[in-house]
């Protein structure tokens, strides 16, 4: 089944639906939020009765958009019954939290751009040439007939500029911006998604990061950076998961770094392992042998256990094949 296929089927099961349930990924990113809400609001737009669920908390920073109101909890859903099940930017059915309890049940739908995509629904359009699956989402919805207003527009722009770390990694491609030039002109503002996610942080937020650079460890000759922190290190500072949401990042931007790798333990022996490339290594590799999945550029897992051990074991996974790829 080529993609091109898959998205022809996709319109028209879309078309023939009545109900449907959009659901995005566990420690949704802006791409996911504006996947979902692009999807659901272009459907409703279509006179379809649309829930938009993530089983996550949203983080705070995404309030500024009301939009996010639209998105509902696991907790929050109590019927459950659609004609589709329509999944944004997951790779695998762990990524959906309590969800993947309708992935037999209900005629699936997956849109990704992850190659590591499992290919988990019943139909499956998985590109990873896309920068952002928001940019699928904009696809679909012009197949489908979708009228763009002010609102779409930007809440759909979000994912794009997000997912291209705001235009700067090598994924924002010639489409990317013919994408985002297309729905500026509908209205959307760059500016402003760009002041709430970027300027928008709490002061804990800033110590909590100091306390990260004071963990911080450089291997390989500087091409590996990786540092860690723990659940008292987010209780000292009053802080949760989403604090640290850009901190792996901060990582990368250290001169000379290839490698950057980010350990979080949000709860109690629950543990994020967050990697990024700066331009030749494939760390969707290295998520992927622990149990995850992501981008070359940009790739996680969630592990339990405890934090040192992981921190240990997943840089000595990573330092082996970095020094492999050296020989
Ligand atoms: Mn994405």
């Amino acid at each position: 089944m080529t993609a091109a296929n898959e998205f022809l089927n996709i319109v028209g099961l879309i078309n023939e639906a009545k109900k449907i349930f959009v659901v995005g990924h566990i420690m949704p990113d802006g791409d996911d939020i504006s996947s979902v809400l692009s999807l659901g609001m272009g459907l409703q737009k279509l006179d379809k009765e649309v829930s938009m669920a993530i089983d996550w908390k949203i983080p705070s920073y995404f309030s500024e958009l009301e939009e996010v109101n639209l998105i509902k909890t696991y907790e929050d859903i109590n019927n459950f019954e659609a004609d589709l099940l329509i999944i944004v930017d997951a790779s695998s059915p762990d990524r959906i939290g309590r969800f993947s309890e309708h992935l037999n049940r209900l005629k699936s739908i997956v849109i990704d751009h992850h190659a590591t995509n499992l290919y988990f629904g019943n139909y499956n359009w998985v590109d990873p040439t896309f920068g952002a699956a928001a940019q699928m989402i904009l696809r679909l919805n012009k197949a489908l007939g979708v009228k763009y207003d002010e609102k779409l527009a930007h809440v759909n722009l979000m994912g794009i500029e997000t997912d291209t770390g705001f235009f700067r990694y090598s994924n924002a491609d010639e489409r990317v911006f013919r994408d985002a030039a297309e729905l500026i002109s509908y209205g959307a503002r760059p500016d402003k998604i760009a002041k709430m996610i970027l300027e928008n942080k709490r002061l804990e937020q800033f110590q909590l990061l100091s306390r990260m650079i004071e963990k911080l460890k450089i291997e390989c000759d500087g091409l590996l950076a990786y540092s860690y922190l723990s659940q008292e290190d987010y209780e000292t500072y009053n802080c949760t998961e989403e604090d640290s949401g850009g901190f792996v990042s901060e990582i990368r931007s250290i001169k000379n770094v290839e490698v950057a790798i980010f350990i979080s333990e949000f709860e109690k022996g629950e543990i994020h392992v967050s990697f990024r490339s700066k331009d030749w290594f494939d760390v969707s590799k290295i998520a992927v042998s622990i149990g995850g999945g992501g981008h070359p550029r940009a790739a996680g897992a969630t592990l339990k256990g405890d934090i040192e051990e992981v921190v240990n074991e997943v840089v000595k996974i990573t330092k082996a094949a970095l020094e492999d790829e050296l020989k």
